[in-house]
């Protein structure tokens, strides 16, 4: 494995490329064209100006995260042909610059859902939260406007306020697209792709579903082990593999996670590793990323990607907010540098155990 840092970019990201530098083990940065529009081919310039910026800091560009996909491709409409043709583009120009993996989704109109971007926990530190329940009672609208009070500041990824304000659009453009037909949408897009990932060896990794189950009423197609192995054989092409998001598959406690990294063995091309503590079904808030702050066994996952000969960028994912942080709602510096250096820990231990056992 490669440790890595998310990073949104110069005047988009509260946290600076020395800063990431300084975090013992990482190497590269997981970073994307913030503002570049989905659907839009991407400029080579910019991609240049953004490895350079990068390469200058002593780090490297270890994949993208993400090159979003417009919403004609998602609900298939007579445009898609043409949004899949700048996104081909985009590849080529990424491959051609010696980018390698691509994060993406295929989730309807939103990236992630949290019904609480600051809830405070015993320690005093403040993490993302879901409750069901909460989400229940608001309509998409105002999620947004609750999330945007709390973003301090920051565009939160996803929820672009140019995208919320043509939410409604966004929800009609989906009426009628059931998960077959967003599946079907999915393999269409994959396997137009397929040529251009073989050509510059660009590794594809969908992320999952965030949380793992259909929210107001859109449908979620990469919820769980069936579902990533129904998707990994509709295109049985090593470039289309997965993220593996333990927060994100984790949120649904009946996804074993060790399990599905050992089924999805070589076809994981990036890894989010955070914990979750569950209150109750559906109600889950976000942990450090210690085993035994929340609910999940980093060992055994850790253990499970090693195992399986994981090779790919891995990054701590969201972090809480301590020591009085103002940072973008789960990208902190402090907590996810933090979890870095367990998962270095926890990696330099099974790979030092490992080899005296063989
Ligand atoms: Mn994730």
């Amino acid at each position: 494995m490669k440790m890595t840092f998310r990073w949104f970019g110069t005047g988009f990201d509260s946290i600076s490329l020395w800063q990431i530098r300084q975090i013992p083990g990482v190497k590269g940065v997981i970073t994307t064209l913030y503002d570049s529009v989905p659907g839009e081919a991407w400029d080579v310039n910019k991609i240049r100006a953004l490895k350079k910026e990068v390469q200058d800091a002593g780090l490297e560009i270890s994949g993208i995260e993400s090159v979003n996909i417009h919403d004609d491709i998602k609900t298939g409409t007579g445009r898609r042909d043409e949004y899949i043709e700048n996104y081909i583009k985009t590849l080529e120009l990424l491959g051609k610059e010696d980018i390698h993996m691509v994060c993406y989704n295929f989730m309807p109109v939103f990236d992630w859902t949290r019904s609480d971007l600051a809830k405070k926990r015993p320690d005093g530190s403040t993490v993302l939260a879901y409750n069901q329940a909460d989400i229940d009672k608001i309509n998409p609208e105002e999620m947004f406007a609750n999330l945007d009070k709390k973003s301090n500041g920051f565009v939160l990824p996803g929820w672009e306020p140019e995208r919320m304000r043509k939410i409604k659009q966004l929800f009609d453009g989906y009426k009628n697209v059931d998960k077959e037909k967003l599946f079907s949408n999915l393999v269409y897009f994959l396997k137009a792709i397929m040529p251009v990932c073989d050509k510059y060896n660009i590794n594809m990794a969908i992320h999952p579903d965030d949380p793992a189950w259909p929210v107001f009423n859109l449908p979620r197609i990469i919820t769980g082990k069936d579902q990533i192995l129904r998707m990994l054989k509709a295109v049985d092409n090593v470039h289309n593999g997965i993220t593996m998001c333990t927060g994100s598959l984790g949120t649904n406690p009946q996804n074993d996670l060790p399990d599905i990294i050992r089924a999805c063995k070589g076809r994981i091309h990036f890894a989010h590793v955070r914990n979750l503590w569950h209150e109750a079904p559906g109600k889950f808030e976000e942990a450090a990323h210690l085993s035994a702050d929340g609910s999940f066994d980093m060992y055994a996952i850790m253990k499970a990607l090693y195992e399986t000969g994981f090779s790919g960028p891995i990054r701590p994912d969201h972090g809480r907010t301590i020591w009085g942080e103002v940072s973008m709602p789960g990208y902190g510096l402090y907590d996810r540098a933090l979890g870095a250096a367990y998962l270095n820990g926890l990696w330099e231990a099974i790979e030092k155990s490992h080899r005296a056992e063989h």
